[in-house]
């Protein structure tokens, strides 16, 4: 990303593409009030005031009647002078002030993230909070809202910061006696560099023994049907999808490819997949859909067993299994006379009628909600975060109090630089390409 001069004004369209009642675009940089010129805009803009503005195509046509707000250097969100116009939000008005804006002088449409990256750069919001942005944009469920709104906050990174300190303190100490060999370091100082790393070890450890709950709700639980062939698996998800998205059928050996539904379970995004019914018949293509079916299981947060309530033969089948872990679900409980009486926990469903879809459904939220919520929220959101912590206890775990100082001081420094890529504090360049270029254009 060398062509990212911060010496060029940017704009784009900052809401979503297509047919509104209002659109967004954001201009950024010294050029942004010029621009504004260029579109017709001749009246001084008070800061953050909205005013009524006739914007006008380069050839002096009527281009649309907008609100324009201007937000002067640096009390904006990329801290450069930024302008607003909110115009109608029609698909021929967005194409002409692209257009107009693209002949403005020093201006160039932005780059994916590149607002974010210009407000990144001038100190408005730290990687960590900068993810939070993204997050919060892309949050569909309460559970990814909550962890976006916290990360944006700041709250992740101020203890990610926290730790950091807890290791400079010790090091700015330190470091005074590198230069000076002859003198003493003084018991204090040793001692706070021991206590200092032990406890930054014990935090470390316990950040990333989290369940992989951040991640979890930012990418959403696996949950996959398992069952014999006919036991309605692709009948239950439809009617959790609350659509008909598999093919239902009395034919064994119906659905042979993984199907996935994103859904929303106590506040929770879930894939739930449907599976090829396990059973030994069946052509190469099924058998491959059995292999998927199994190896999905295998990496699902929780499966759900479903049988036939009748099919006593699979029924026994399961109970001489090891015992799994996951809800085991009869379904077709129109068609039974009784519920049956099994050596495992079990709940009844039809999926023809929706009886006890309801109480599988408070199941499946006691469950999640098992897994996920722990007292304090996680401060590990994407895999980013894990390898850095990772990083710093692998570095931490390495170091040697007896060693020459200088050793020292390079294991604490490594430690440190390894936290610091959470929120930016030390970071390379790569880093933040891997943050900015996942924002699309506009943020
Ligand atoms: N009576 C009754 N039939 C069901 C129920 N659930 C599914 N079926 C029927 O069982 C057959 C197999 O269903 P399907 O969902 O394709 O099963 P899969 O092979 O496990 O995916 C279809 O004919 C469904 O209509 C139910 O709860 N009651
Ligand atoms: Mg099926």
């Amino acid at each position: 990303m060398d062509n990212l001069s911060t010496a060029s004004t940017i704009y784009a369209l900052a809401s979503a593409p297509g047919k509104a009642g209002v659109a967004v675009f954001r201009i950024s940089g010294a050029a942004a009030q010029g621009a504004l010129a260029h579109l017709g805009v001749t009246k001084p803009l008070l800061p953050r005031i909205a005013t009524l503005v006739h914007l006008k195509t380069p050839q002096g046509a009527v281009l649309d009647q907008a609100l324009a707000l201007f937000f002067p250097a640096p009390y904006s969100f990329t801290g450069e002078d930024v302008v607003e116009l909110h115009t109608h939000g029609s698909r021929a008005v967005t194409k002409l002030l692209l257009e107009a804006l693209q002949a403005a002088p020093g201006c160039r449409l932005a780059e994916a993230g590149e607002f974010a990256r210009r407000a990144f750069l001038a100190g408005k919001l730290d990687l960590a909070q900068a993810e939070g942005l993204a997050d919060l944009i892309d949050a569909e469920t309460r559970a990814q809202h909550a962890q976006a709104v916290r990360q944006l906050g700041g709250a992740n990174s101020e203890q990610v910061e926290a730790l950091r300190q807890s290791i400079l303190e010790p090091l700015a100490l330190l470091e005074a006696y590198i230069d000076f060999p002859d003198e003493e370091i003084p018991e204090s100082v040793l001692t706070q560099m021991r206590t200092r790393v032990a406890s930054l070890t014990e935090q470390l450890t316990r950040l990333l023994d989290d369940g992989s709950i951040g991640e979890k709700t930012r990418e959403g639980l696996d949950i996959v049907i398992l069952g014999p062939p006919n036991a309605g698996k692709s009948s239950l998800l439809n009617i959790l999808a609350k659509r008909e998205a598999a093919i239902v059928s009395p034919e064994a050996g119906t659905t042979r490819d993984l199907i996935e539904v994103p859904m929303e379970i106590a506040g929770y995004a879930v894939t739930m997949v449907d599976t090829a019914g396990l059973r030994e018949a069946g052509g190469a293509v099924e058998a491959e859909g059995i292999r998927r079916a199994r190896t999905r299981a295998a990496q699902a947060d929780l499966t759900l067993y479903l049988y036939d309530v009748s099919d006593t033969a699979a029924l026994r089948d399961h109970a001489a299994q090891a015992p799994t872990p996951g809800l085991v679900v009869l379904n077709k409980s129109d068609l039974a006379k009784a519920a049956p009486t099994l050596p495992f926990p079990y709940l009844l469903i039809s999926a023809a009628t929706g009886e006890g879809i309801t109480a599988l459904i408070d199941a499946l939220t006691e469950q999640i909600i098992a897994r996920m919520e722990h007292h304090t929220p996680p401060v590990i959101t994407r895999h980013r975060h894990r390898e850095a912590l990772a990083d710093a206890l692998a570095t931490i775990r390495r170091f040697d109090p007896h060693a020459p100082l200088e050793l020292i001081c390079e294991e604490l420094r490594l430690t440190a630089r390894a936290i610091g890529k959470i929120t930016g504090k030390i970071a390379v360049d790569d880093v933040l390409d891997l943050v900015f270029s996942r924002f699309c254009i506009g943020k």
